[in-house]
């Protein structure tokens, strides 16, 4: 895609460069207009190759002047702002936010070898370079995720930066500080054996990744919020350490692997096997599939163990890392211009697979979204047989150019997720048509809607059987209302017997009612003294009956966050229902809401609260909510439950935790903290009922500064709000009380 020219860089809006004729105003509005929807187009399209596809076809830096040129031109225009702009993504790419960070030392990257004869050709070489059997070698595992720097000064953490291009990368720290296991001090052993040398500063570099299951667990969530999903864990890595607000990368789930440092000099160890144990004796996470072989051929058996192996690690890898143990080895070997001669990647071929695409099936979701799958013969990927993967929508299905009869090649995104990466064009069949999305639901038959500016097409009708079972399924899926042993068959059955038209109908099934639906299968013998005879359909029966009923009456315990979830109102997924629910507390004080006072929650957007209110102004729904709480539900926050929870989370006492001591007063934090990072404290001054916010004024009660406490203590001092040691802090934390 080629650059387009700017709207201001031409001086066409800004009215600086003579024109034979000035535009009018609205001449003006207009070309803004356009011009803006064409931007928008262009970064979900970059934003998509990059995020997505991982494969960009434009630079960062063009990348940012088109947002750059939107954002000028929404500025200038604020009635241009859509909602659904780039410019109002939480967390969308927005590379001026992040200070650039030199690295210590360049972030080298790595040769690869791409098969085991590469291998042995380096080995061979490495071999004859330091004489024959003179060498040690580790293998590590290779981390698909992100290189990152962590620098500290005096054991203690400094900043956190991107590899960017290996000189220069982004500073991410107020991100990073929020991965749990990424040490604020370093261990005073780990300092001690540095020795003198304790005081300078250390940049340790290593991977920031996202586990399997966090990552399907986020899609997930993705997926009922009605967000894009992300390809893989590592560009869901990406994502979520770009973030804007280091609160939403706080619940990402991130994870590290170190496993190198800039300048080895100052830690006195002399191999890598010894560095990575004072890493780890440092705090650091360090991964533990690590080995020291003496001989190639231990060299190969790592590699075929760690291949092996690779489906059976809760991260993505894509290769076996082979190092020169011995540092004055290293020494020896030195560097090309682009990488260590002393170490060696040697990659996985990526697993894929070829197979037929026999149809592209539509599957209507519950809110009506038709979703185009691709049905494809049986493949083994990455370990388990996979025959569909979804195509997300009509402009994917285009994108990739699959068509029903097409060879295609599978892979497993993040070893988990079946997707279809393209078709093999020199194997298409003859008169293979472009697939098209159909006019009418499948399911009911009713027109489907295509509304501006969305890629889904949705199915409107208000009784559609496809959308009232997917409804119903939500309903009872885990993480909504967690309804055990209520799976598809039976809700098709339920549904049949016409004893289900919503979600509140399922508090009043009763035993007899389930028990007598029949399960699809029939008698293979006749049974004389059960009265049955060979081809009678066998019913459910009282046992699963009884237990389905236990199952929706202890459902009804579950708090408002999962009840707002589970209603599979737009956008609200699971911790969204959850933020929601926190803030109202009851589903009466959130059915008076307005939508202001919902979009106020941080972390909700506007986009969310109009959702949320559309759905509270629909009758329908208020009396499934009305019927909701007749049979029995709640419909109210687990208060007693969330204080109980935060204790446990941050280690404050659970009768304090209940007892909200602190309610009505805010803190600030400042300064290094020794017993816990600033997060934890603020965590635990919040599970005591505190407000902890990020600037000193005159509504602040305490500061709690640290030593090296900048600004916020200076500004305390000058407003004279009360300054408390980390000693105070863990008085307070302690009894609740400030004294
Ligand atoms: C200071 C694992 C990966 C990896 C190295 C890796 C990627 C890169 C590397 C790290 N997984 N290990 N190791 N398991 N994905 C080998 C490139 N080493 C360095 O970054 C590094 C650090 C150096 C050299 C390399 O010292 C210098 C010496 C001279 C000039 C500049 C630096």
């Amino acid at each position: 895609m080629v650059e387009q020219q700017s709207l201001f860089g031409d001086g066409t809006l800004d009215g600086t460069k003579e024109r034979d004729q000035v535009p009018s105003d609205t001449q003006q509005h207009d070309a803004a207009a356009e011009r803006a929807a064409e931007l928008r187009h262009l970064l979900d399209y970059h934003a998509y190759r990059y995020y997505m596809l991982d494969a960009p076809e434009i630079t960062d830096a063009v990348f940012d002047k088109l947002l750059v040129e939107l954002q000028q031109i929404e500025a200038a225009y604020p009635d241009l702002v859509t909602p659904d702009s780039y410019t109002q993504r939480v967390g969308g790419y927005v590379s001026e936010q992040f200070a650039p960070v030199t690295h210590m030392a360049r972030m080298y990257s790595m040769d690869d070898a791409m098969n085991l004869e590469e291998l042995d050709e380096w080995l061979q070489r490495t071999e004859d370079a330091l004489g024959a059997g003179q060498a040690t070698y580790t293998c590590e595992l290779k981390i698909d995720g992100l290189g990152v720097a962590l620098t500290y000064r005096d054991g203690a953490f400094v900043r956190a930066a991107t590899r960017g291009d290996g000189t220069t990368g982004e500073d991410v720290s107020l991100n990073v500080r929020t991965i749990r296991d990424v040490p604020m001090h370093l261990s005073a052993s780990a300092l001690a054996h540095m020795g003198a040398d304790r005081e300078k500063p250390i940049e340790v570099r290593g991977e920031v990744y996202m586990p399997k299951g966090s990552f399907v667990r986020l899609n997930e969530e993705a997926d009922a919020e009605g967000r894009d999903p992300f390809a893989n864990p590592r560009n869901a890595a990406a994502g979520s350490l770009r973030q804007k607000d280091p609160k939403v990368t706080a619940r990402r789930d991130l994870a590290t692997f170190l496993y190198a440092v800039a300048d080895t000099t100052p830690l006195h160890v002399d191999s890598q096997h010894d560095f990575l144990a004072w890493l780890r004796d440092a705090g650091f996470s360090v991964n533990p599939n690590v080995a020291r072989c003496n001989t190639p051929a231990e060299v190969h058996a790592f590699c075929a163990d760690a291949l092996a192996h690779r489906g059976d690690l809760d991260y993505d890898i894509d290769g076996v890392v082979v190092k020169v143990d011995r540092f004055d080895q290293q020494d020896e070997l030195g560097f090309t211009a682009r990488a260590p001669r002393w170490a060696i990647a040697f990659k996985f071929p990526p697993e894929e697979k070829t197979t037929v695409l026999r149809e592209i099936r539509i599957q209507v979701g519950r809110t009506g979204v038709l979703t185009p799958v691709a049905e494809f013969d049986p493949v083994t990927v990455a370990g388990s047989t996979i025959a569909r993967a979804t195509l997300h929508n009509e402009d994917e299905v285009h994108r990739k150019d699959v068509r029903e009869g097409d060879t295609i090649i599978v892979h497993k995104a993040g070893d988990v997720i079946p997707e279809v990466v393209g078709p093999v064009l020199e194997k298409r069949p003859e008169g293979a048509e472009p697939w098209r999305m159909p006019a009418t639901c499948p399911a009911c038959g009713a027109p489907v809607v295509h509304e501006d500016g969305e890629v889904a097409y949705r199915c409107v009708s208000i009784d559609c059987p496809a959308q009232l079972k997917e409804r119903l399924l939500h309903w009872v899926s885990r993480g909504c209302m967690d309804v055990d042993g209520v799976g598809e068959e039976l809700v098709d059955k339920m549904i049949e017997a016409g004893l289900l038209h919503d979600v509140a109908d399922f508090y009043s099934l009763t035993v007899d009612q389930i028990a007598a639906l029949d399960t699809g299968r029939t008698y293979l013998k006749d049974d004389k003294r059960r009265g049955v005879r060979a081809g009678d359909p066998i019913p459910v029966g009282t046992t699963i009956a009884t237990k389905v009923v236990d199952e929706l009456t202890k459902s009804k315990a579950q708090p408002l966050g999962r009840v707002l979830f589970a209603l599979g109102i737009r956008h609200v997924g699971k911790s969204v229902g959850e933020l929601i629910a926190q803030r109202f507390l009851t589903v009466d004080a959130l059915v008076t809401a307005n939508e202001e006072d919902i979009a106020a929650i941080d972390g909700i957007g506007p986009k969310i609260a109009e959702s949320v209110k559309q759905f509270l102004s629909v009758p329908e729904n208020l009396a499934v909510l009305d019927r909701l709480r007749a049979a029995g539900l709640s419909l109210e926050e687990d208060l007693s439950g969330a204080a109980e929870r935060a204790a446990a989370e941050t280690g404050v006492a659970a009768d304090l935790a209940e007892a909200q001591p602190l309610a009505g007063l805010t803190f600030v934090l400042t300064g290094t903290l020794v017993n816990r990072t600033r997060d934890e404290a603020g965590a635990a001054l919040k599970a005591l009922g505190a407000k902890v916010t990020g600037s000193v004024s005159k509504k602040t009660s305490y500061v709690v500064a640290g030593p090296k406490a900048g600004s916020k203590l200076t500004k305390a001092e000058s407003l004279g709000v009360p300054v408390l040691d980390e000693e105070a802090l863990e008085h307070i934390l302690a009894t609740g009380r400030v004294e």
